[in-house]
């Protein structure tokens, strides 16, 4: 008899993600460009499983029963579009396409254009939770026609990680949009995770902690309900791990450089797009910029060294660096906070009509941004699905309210100190930003109207006004 699903793409994602196909009960066939990693996975972790490989395309589509399932796990960009090109040939009527890469959403959306248009169904799929993930249970944002989701939501339900009220599955939206807010899962992970490295460093730097002691913070950390998460979890682990060489702390070995892959930097660049102001999500992104200057800062601290760094005030390990955790909160909250405004204002503009609290409950388990606070998130939309921002949620106010003052103290002890502090600092700025009801921008106004005639608005009356500044 023939298999019920299909994957192209036997890398690191593709082989975790057709054995979680397996295991919940979907025979499979499995096809990689270079067919010796076919062999190798179905003689070793494909080995005794309901998973025949396909060494044609022709072979691959014959074994599959119809209308066909078949997931694409391959590089983003022209890999994606080479192998649907190749694949398309062998499809008929109702076949449906799944990408679960990481690809751009406007490819997306041209990709579901195109092929919904040849009578086969297409979804673009963000996938999170890496390989374990992947194996296990991963967070999936599927978008395209609903038609077509509703022929693959069983697979993927079965596929999904759950949580206490539900799969970390759900059909997000027309077009690009499963992609797209997989970008913005994405752009939040970078935010937390720059913002978990800044609180390692002036621990690090301020402190003297050594990896054992910061890594019980982020234990204690990972306890609470406004920091529980995956990255803290996994920043415990990191920071406690020793070097099977030397024994030495093995983050301390590490070079200081980050790689990006694109979906940071699709976050920040759709976000200015739509005029959504996110900040702490920026900065994280420039972080990573900044690290791999790695030539450049080291010259640089020769020529304009920092002092000695005077020890201050984060609190102690017995109360779980108070002041620190404050500040690392209101970071992390407005991480979450300007993705979701991405993600409004997004569903507006591309109408994508996208169900915020369905979002949270996707993200709530399986993928790496998971944590307490996304059901926080989950409540907030749902008491008020227009929410124009979480700061305008009593709980999120509150927290936002209670917190602010340690905040503007370790950034500002931090910035004396020449730490450079570029999330925690950039959210400080964005929710003193929020508070202020008189920004002066009415200067910047003056000044346009001043060179260049562009007319302002005033507070005391409708319309549009202009002075002549030069007399
Ligand atoms: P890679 O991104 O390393 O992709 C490997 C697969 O792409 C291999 O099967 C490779 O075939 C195939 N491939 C390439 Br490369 N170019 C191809 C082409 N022109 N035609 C056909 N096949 C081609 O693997 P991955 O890390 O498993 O990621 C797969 C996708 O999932 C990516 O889009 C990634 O961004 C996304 N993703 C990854 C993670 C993660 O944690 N790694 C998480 C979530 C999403 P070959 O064996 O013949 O070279």
């Amino acid at each position: 008899s023939k298999a019920h699903f299909g994957l192209i793409g036997l890398g690191v994602m593709g082989e975790n993600l057709v054995l979680n196909a397996e295991r919940n009960g979907f025979s499979s066939v499995v096809f990689n460009r270079t067919y010796s990693k076919t062999e190798e996975f179905l003689q070793g972790r494909g080995l005794g499983k309901n998973i025949e490989g396909a060494e044609t395309l022709q072979e691959f589509v014959n074994k599959l029963e119809r209308p066909r399932r078949i997931l694409m796990m391959v590089k983003a960009g022209p890999a994606t579009d080479a192998v649907i090109d190749n694949i398309s040939g062998y499809l008929e009527e109702g076949d449906l396409l799944i990408d679960g890469g990481n690809s751009q959403f406007k490819d997306t959306e041209r990709r579901v254009n195109t092929l919904e248009s040849k009578s086969f169904g297409y979804i673009g799929m963000g996938v999170s939770g890496g390989a374990k993930g992947a194996l296990e249970g991963p967070s999936m944002m599927p978008g395209g026609t609903k038609a077509s989701y509703d022929a693959i939501e069983s697979l993927l339900t079965k596929m999904a990680a759950k949580v206490e009220d539900g799969p970390c599955v759900a059909y997000v939206g027309p077009g690009g949009s499963g992609h797209f807010v997989k970008t913005v899962h994405n752009g939040i992970e970078y935010g937390i995770e720059q913002i978990l490295a800044e609180a390692y460093d002036l621990m690090k730097r301020v402190k003297g902690m050594n990896g054992q002691q910061m890594s019980e913070v982020f234990g204690i950390w990972n306890n609470t309900d406004e920091l529980a998460s995956y990255l803290v979890e996994i920043t415990e682990i990191c920071l406690n791990t020793k070097d099977e060489i030397t024994g030495d702390d093995v983050v301390e070995k590490i070079l200081d450089k980050a790689g990006q892959k694109g979906t940071g930097l699709w976050t920040v660049v759709s976000a200015l797009e739509l005029g959504v102001s996110v900040p702490t999500i920026y900065a994280s992104l420039n972080a990573r910029v900044m690290s791999s200057l790695k030539e450049q800062r080291s010259e640089i601290e020769k020529t304009i060294p920092s002092k000695e760094i005077e020890d201050f005030d984060l609190g102690n390990i017995s109360d779980g660096m108070k002041p620190l955790f404050d500040a690392v909160v209101l970071a992390t909250i407005a991480s979450y906070a300007q993705g979701m405004d991405i993600l409004r204002e997004a569903s507006a503009v591309y109408n994508y009509g996208l169900n915020m609290p369905s979002i949270a409950q996707i993200w709530k388990g399986g993928c790496i941004i998971r944590s307490k606070l996304l059901s926080k998130i989950q409540d907030a939309y749902n008491k008020d699905p227009n929410l124009k921002n979480l700061i305008f949620d009593d709980w999120f106010n509150n927290e936002i309210a209670t917190r602010l003052d340690n905040l503007a103290k370790v950034v500002s002890l931090s910035t004396k100190a020449g730490i450079p502090v570029p999330c925690l600092s950039s959210t400080l700025d964005y929710l003193n930003s929020y508070r202020t009801n008189r920004l002066p921008q009415n200067l910047v106004q003056a000044m346009r109207d001043c060179f260049g005639s562009h007319t302002y608005e005033r507070i005391d009356k409708k319309g549009s006004f202009h002075t002549e500044w030069m007399k």
